[in-house]
């Protein structure tokens, strides 16, 4: 099977889809969700990104991959938003090739146009490692999206090189707390006291949190006392296509 062959018929067939995993409050109340590619390949199945993720950075792919999904995540939200949820937002993630790729911002600002999307329902995600190359270049770059209107968010943040310093550099809006300081958090003290003080540290810089891979009541009890802002987890739902996520809307989970 010639992957990289079947990835760019893929491409033109659309065959790449978003999924969405819900972002939740304290009160259980869906805000936001995640948009999460997967390849509706008509032989294979459902693929997950771990499958193809790799070559479609590697030849480049990614780049139309990555436009399709945020052009499908912008359209989906407008119609969450005009079935009666206006406040519901979408976060889409950005991979390293997608961020170097040098019109971004033009890319962006074309699906926010084309979907009618208001650019502050819109979230993009990047991770810390899209900041190592040229830290300058890049903040630069996020400024230009921010200008946009759209928000910041920075993923799987405390796994990288997670400097501190950045959270004071970067222009960003939320954090993402990596799943796997969540996973113990309610029975290693030191994961708890990390969490703790990086919500501390980021509520003080104005930065909301969010936290990943909640996966059971006990994790969420200790993070919603810890005045974390958002949650995401299989504790509330797994990534979901757009029509299931419609169906959770207003529901408390
Ligand atoms: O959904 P899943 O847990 O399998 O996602 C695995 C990884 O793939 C995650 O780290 C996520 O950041 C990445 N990913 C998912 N969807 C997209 C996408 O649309 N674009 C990019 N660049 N990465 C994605
Ligand atoms: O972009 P990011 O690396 O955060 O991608 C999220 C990935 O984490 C997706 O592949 C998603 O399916 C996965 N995920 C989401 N919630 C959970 C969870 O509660 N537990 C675990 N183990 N994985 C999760
Ligand atoms: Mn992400
Ligand atoms: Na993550």
């Amino acid at each position: 099977l010639d992957l990289e062959r079947e990835m760019r018929n893929g491409v033109q067939a659309q065959q790449f889809v978003a999924y969405y995993q819900p972002k939740v409050n304290a009160d259980g109340e869906l805000l936001c969700c995640e948009a999460l590619v997967r390849w509706q390949h008509p032989a294979l199945g459902v693929l997950s990104p771990a499958r193809f993720l790799p070559l479609a950075e590697e030849t480049g792919l990614i780049v139309a991959i990555g436009r399709q999904v945020l052009l499908a995540a912008c359209h989906d939200c407008l119609r969450w938003r005009q079935s009666g949820y206006p406040d519901m937002r979408v976060a889409v993630n950005v991979s390293s090739r997608q961020f170097s790729h040098d019109d971004l911002a033009a890319t962006v600002q074309s699906c926010l146009d084309d979907s009618g999307l208001p650019p502050d329902a819109l979230e993009l995600e990047i991770t810390e490692s899209l900041l190592l190359d040229n830290l300058d270049a890049a903040i630069r770059l996020l400024q230009a999206l921010r200008a946009l209107g759209v928000k910041i968010s920075l993923d799987d943040f405390g796994t990288g090189y997670s400097s501190l310093s950045y959270l004071q550099k970067l222009p960003i809006d939320t954090l993402k707390i990596d799943r796997s300081f969540i996973q113990h958090i309610d029975s290693r003290s030191s994961d708890a006291a990390i969490t703790r003080a990086i919500i501390t540290l980021a509520h003080g810089l104005g930065v909301r949190v969010v936290a990943e891979g909640v996966e059971t009541a006990g994790q969420c009890a200790v993070l919603v006392e810890m005045q974390c802002d958002l949650m995401q987890g299989f504790w509330f739902s797994r990534p979901v296509p757009a029509q299931t996520l419609a169906a959770m809307l207003g529901q408390r989970l």
